[in-house]
């Protein structure tokens, strides 16, 4: 829990699935927080003072320290608050979930947000790749509650808040079941676990808020 006279703070955007999973590691380890929603695309100058070289958030301010990037950010999370840790011991482990946790970002967002929205070589090409990167995750899930193990962690924050909490919806707006329970029952588990957990289910963008929101934006991606 945080001390008395600690100050932290998060600069966030409510549908940023970045922000979301710090959000998540917040109250996962119980420690209090004030929360300053961005409205993006504007931005505040405080977020550009914050974070000059990405311009992004989520951007944490603990005490006089801050800190950008959300992988970073769950990190020191995770060291700064011992309990309830996110990050598994093991050092393979560890490294393993910050491998996976790349991969979600850099290669599933990528490809199932805006390669799909384009579909510069069609839909069925664009669903055939982020399916076959999916799989990946369906093999590694296998046999697990959570990719933390018996509790969520570090994983299932940064999967979670990206792909059924995000895409997934992104998804819904294109009329496209791209995690069908018959292909992908282990994720479909580990989906319905992870919205079980209260922590997880206080963080999450309203639906039918979100769904709007991600219809202009699918809109302004095609037009633009
Ligand atoms: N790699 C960053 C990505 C953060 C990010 O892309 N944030 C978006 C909101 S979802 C943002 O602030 N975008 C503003 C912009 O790109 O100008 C992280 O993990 O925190």
């Amino acid at each position: 829990m945080a001390k008395k006279e600690e100050s932290v703070k998060l600069l966030g955007f409510w549908i940023s699935p970045f922000s979301r999973r710090v959000e998540m590691a917040l109250k996962l380890k119980g420690v209090p927080y004030e929360y300053l929603e961005e409205d993006l695309p504007k931005k505040s100058t405080l977020l550009l003072e914050l974070n000059p070289i990405h311009k992004k958030v989520p951007v944490l301010v603990h005490n006089d320290k801050i800190l950008s990037e959300s992988h970073v950010i769950l990190e020191y999370i995770d060291q700064t608050w011992s309990n309830n840790p996110i990050l598994p011991q093991d050092p393979y482990e560890k490294a393993m979930a910050r491998f996976w946790a790349k991969f979600v970002d850099e290669q599933i967002l990528p490809v199932g947000f805006m390669s799909l929205v384009k579909a510069e070589k069609g839909i069925d090409a664009a669903i055939e790749e982020i399916q076959g990167l999916i799989t990946f995750l369906e093999k590694e899930i296998t046999g697990k509650d959570f990719f933390g193990g018996k509790r969520i962690g570090f994983l299932d924050m940064v999967a979670g808040s990206m792909i059924p909490f995000c895409l997934a919806r992104a998804w819904e707006c294109m009329r496209i079941d791209m995690i069908p329970e018959e292909t992908f029952p282990e994720l479909n588990r580990w989906i319905n676990k992870l919205s079980e957990v209260e922590i997880v289910r206080e963080c999450i963008p309203p639906k039918a808020k979100h769904i709007e929101r991600m219809n202009k934006i699918i809109e302004r991606v095609k037009s633009s």
